[in-house]
């Protein structure tokens, strides 16, 4: 029996050696150490043998069945490991390759044209400065010399929040908290850039549209500031060859005020459509900070004068590109946008 069992083990253990896959493993395994595998089969005849070598027998079988055992699970994990090195080489993810091309995307030409009109104030030593789009009565209308029943309070221009609040309608109550947080600090030299709201849409009118304003507070601040001021930003944004022009002009918070036209940037002055035929192109409105709007800022407007302007980002960004209806600015068609 010893002999028949040694044959068994050196079978097994060559095929064992032989075995490159589970399922052959598994079969062997099932068919040399299973319930009705050859040793269980064998060790039936057990019954018939004498003492002694019953027992020698049965040591024996045991022993080869450990032994094949630990053989097999060796196996085993030297298949595991085999495949876990395979899976490895095959799931490999090849970092060298180029990635796939997203499509930058660029800058809104209001942005662009923002940023330019920041830039050149910043040159200028200007700060910017940001204010909240939901306001009070109180600094969009009542500080900058608008009192109630003022006709630009009308609900007809003017969304209204509740009695109290509203979307500012121009950038100018930014100019107002910023008096209040400097007064009597001195110079106050701020651009506001933002968005502002009005009850307005055509094609040169939107509900919500972008301004620059500005405001420069010192000891004797004069028209002549505003006007070398204006000029050479209005030449930094359209060229050195443009010429401007001031017209008297009204606005509650200011006093003298001023309009600032450009000659036409399309027919350098002789006339067009664009212009209406008159060589000039309107850009601005400007003047000379209004005493109760300074006072209402907390300074003494017999110690400081002061200049404020302020113009419609649109409005510029049209005129410098040729474009003719606002509304191409917020259709987010890219067909437009690609184009600067
Ligand atoms: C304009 C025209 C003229 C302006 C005035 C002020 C303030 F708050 F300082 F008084 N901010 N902006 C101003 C003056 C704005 O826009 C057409």
């Amino acid at each position: 029996m010893i002999e028949r069992l040694n044959k068994i083990k050196s079978l097994a253990v060559a095929q064992i050696v032989e075995v490159n896959d589970f399922d052959s493993l598994n079969e062997l395994k099932v068919r040399t150490l299973g319930r009705k595998g050859e040793i269980t089969m064998l060790l039936r005849g057990l019954k018939d043998l004498n003492g002694q070598e019953r027992i020698e027998a049965g040591r024996a079988a045991n022993e080869i069945k450990d032994n094949l055992e630990k053989l097999i699970d060796a196996k085993t994990a030297e298949l595991k490991a085999r495949e876990l090195e395979h899976k490895l080489k095959e799931e490999r993810i090849d970092i060298s390759l180029p990635g796939l091309p997203l499509p930058l995307g660029g800058k809104h030409p209001i942005t662009m044209i923002a940023d330019e009109i920041k830039n050149i104030f910043i040159g200028l030593g200007f700060s910017i400065a940001e204010g909240p789009e939901i306001e009070s009565d109180y600094y969009n209308f009542e500080a900058l010399n608008m009192p109630r029943n003022h006709p630009a309070r009308d609900m007809q221009d003017t969304f209204y929040i509740n009695e109290e609040m509203l979307l500012r309608t121009h950038t100018s109550p930014v100019q107002v908290r910023t008096m209040e947080k400097m007064a009597p600090q001195i110079p106050v030299k701020i651009i506001v850039p933002g968005k502002v709201y009005r009850k307005d849409d055509d094609a040169t009118h939107s509900p919500m549209f972008n301004q620059v304003e500005g405001l420069l507070i010192d000891k004797n601040i004069t028209f002549a500031n505003l006007k070398g001021t204006l000029m050479l930003f209005a030449q930094r944004i359209f060229g050195e060859e443009v010429r401007v022009r001031y017209r008297p002009s009204f606005f509650p918070f200011t006093e003298p005020s001023a309009e600032m036209d450009i000659s036409c940037v399309q027919c350098q002055g002789k006339g067009c459509r664009m212009c209406s035929h008159t060589g000039w192109l309107e850009i601005l409105g400007a003047g000379m900070v209004n005493p109760r709007v300074l006072q209402y800022g907390g300074y003494d407007p017999e110690k400081v004068t002061g200049f404020a302007f302020g113009m419609g980002i649109e409005r510029i960004a049209m005129l410098k590109y040729g474009i003719n209806d606002l509304r191409l600015f917020f259709d987010n068609d890219k067909r437009f946008l690609k184009q600067f």
